[in-house]
């Protein structure tokens, strides 16, 4: 497996970059069990999600569900899609043989794969709940329900029933973030989680692009090959549903953060673009100082980071 050129993994471990995808996940995940001042503090940096991706949790069982119908599904495929089209831009540019494009999985690797094996099972010192969870994502049932996402989500005829947003919503909280945990290997340390955001700038060296963390997991050059897969499900659905041209997103435009004033995506577009001295990295540091505050603030606020791609659905 080849890694992406330099300047892409550069761009991808920038701290400005870690932050918003950081961020973007963190609100909507977090933002129907917030409290009305931990909102506040999103909002007032701009960072309110349009849709929340969970529920509050169920009085009495106590669990969070999949909002399969409110739109958050089409808002992970469309800022995935654009964080894909902005790094297959770099790479067109770049002109490298080797990295014409993203190139997604055709299919999702199974157990036997020697290019894209699954690494081991691990501890995580003092987070139970995430080596529980990734322990879980490397066995073989977990393996045999990824299977069955997996035709699910390409059969024409499971597309026809859906609309695109609960595919989106479906895929996210189901294979997506089951493919982060299983393929997510151990490394000397980790990044804390559920804590207050601790982002301290020793989780900015590329070497950190653990896929379990959405500060590093786009970093990993196996998150472009899970998000590929995902990506291409949306053409699917489209021919299944016999559809051509433009993708007929529900909104003008669905989320990818605080909007920009020509980009939807201005931090990645930045990152990519940044050079010493010119105009991008200006702008990029302008939005690391606004996000560095917004991390601030947070803390100040006392919020915490959601669970780290928690599987919803039972396997
Ligand atoms: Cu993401």
């Amino acid at each position: 497996m080849n890694a992406f050129p330099k300047p892409v993994i550069d761009a991808m471990a920038d701290r400005a970059m870690r932050l918003h995808h950081m961020l973007w996940h963190s609100a909507r995940d977090s933002w129907a069990i917030l409290t009305p001042e931990e909102r506040e503090v999103y909002r007032d940096h701009g960072w309110e999600p349009p849709r929340q991706s969970l529920s509050a949790p169920d009085p009495v069982t106590g669990r969070r569900s999949i909002e399969f119908d409110n739109g958050s599904g089409e808002d992970f495929l469309f800022m995935h899609r654009e964080m894909i089209g902005s790094v297959d831009e770099i790479l067109a540019e770049l002109d490298d043989p080797q990295h014409p494009r993203v190139e997604g999985w055709p299919t999702i690797p199974s157990p036997e794969d020697t290019e894209y094996p699954v690494p081991p099972p691990f501890v995580i010192p003092g987070d139970s709940g995430t080596t529980n969870a990734i322990g879980n994502a490397k066995t073989a049932t977990a393996f045999d329900r990824i299977r069955a996402w997996e035709s699910q989500f390409t059969n024409p005829a499971e597309l026809r029933r859906l609309t695109l947003r609960r595919l989106g919503a479906g895929i996210e909280y189901g294979i997506h973030n089951q493919m982060h945990l299983r393929w997510s290997a151990e490394i000397p340390s980790y990044r804390p989680g559920q804590a207050d955001f601790a982002v301290d700038p020793q989780w900015d060296d590329s070497s950190y692009n653990w896929l379990a963390d959405t500060y590093s997991a786009h970093v990993n050059p196996i998150f472009w090959k899970l998000h590929g897969w995902v990506d291409a499900r949306i053409d699917d659905w489209m021919a299944a549903n016999e559809l051509t041209g433009p993708v007929p997103w529900s909104f003008d435009p669905p989320w990818s953060g605080p909007a920009g004033h020509h980009h939807r995506h201005p931090v990645m577009r930045l990152a990519l673009r940044a050079q010493p001295g010119n105009t991008e990295a200006e702008a990029l540091r302008s939005h690391l100082s606004a996000m560095e505050s917004t991390v601030e603030d947070l803390k100040q606020a006392g919020v915490s980071e959601p669970v780290r791609f928690a599987v919803l659905e039972d396997i």
